[in-house]
């Protein structure tokens, strides 16, 4: 059964409690489920995970080279700042995909810019936390890709 890591950047454990109105309204233990829902659905297990730590998520990312197959990936505020996280998913070796909640390109222009984005294989954002579902869908399929290669 294919294996897909799922990492959220810092801030994101404050989901549901404060901006509702960019963020929506569900937890990030609501999104937990629901990922875990369409996983059973689609035949991958999930492994989802929540850090405010720059250097967790890179330690995260490491660990995954050889063990996973693929990442979805919400870096929240290091989308915009972190060469750390670039590096380290350059080196990783399975698809990837960057998410976001919320539409990057609507908001402030320091948001427009990804590090993250020149080597993920797709980018999903403003679907609020169903972009979470569309991100699994479209992982699977390329794991799938790739397993026929
Ligand atoms: O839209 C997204 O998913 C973001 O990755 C969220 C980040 C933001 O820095 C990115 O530009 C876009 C912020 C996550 C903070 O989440 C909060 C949730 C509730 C209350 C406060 C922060």
């Amino acid at each position: 059964m294919p294996k897909i890591l799922i990492l959220n950047g810092p801030n994101l454990n404050l989901l549901g409690t404060r901006e509702p109105k960019i963020y929506g309204h569900e937890t990030l233990s609501d999104i937990e489920k629901k990922c875990g829902q369409r996983g059973k659905e689609i035949g991958t297990s999930i492994d989802f995970r929540q850090s405010n730590s720059e250097g967790e998520i890179v330690d995260w990312i490491q660990n995954a080279a050889g063990t996973t197959d693929g990442i979805i990936i919400n870096p929240a505020a290091y989308t915009h700042t972190s060469i750390a996280i670039l590096d380290a998913l350059k080196q990783v070796g399975c698809p990837i995909i960057e998410l976001h909640l919320s539409n990057i390109f609507s908001r402030e222009p320091f948001r427009h810019h990804s590090y993250v984005s020149s080597i993920a294989n797709g980018v999903i954002c403003g679907f609020g936390a169903h972009g979470y579902l569309l991100a699994l869908d479209a992982i699977s399929r390329l794991v799938s890709e790739k397993e026929e290669c």
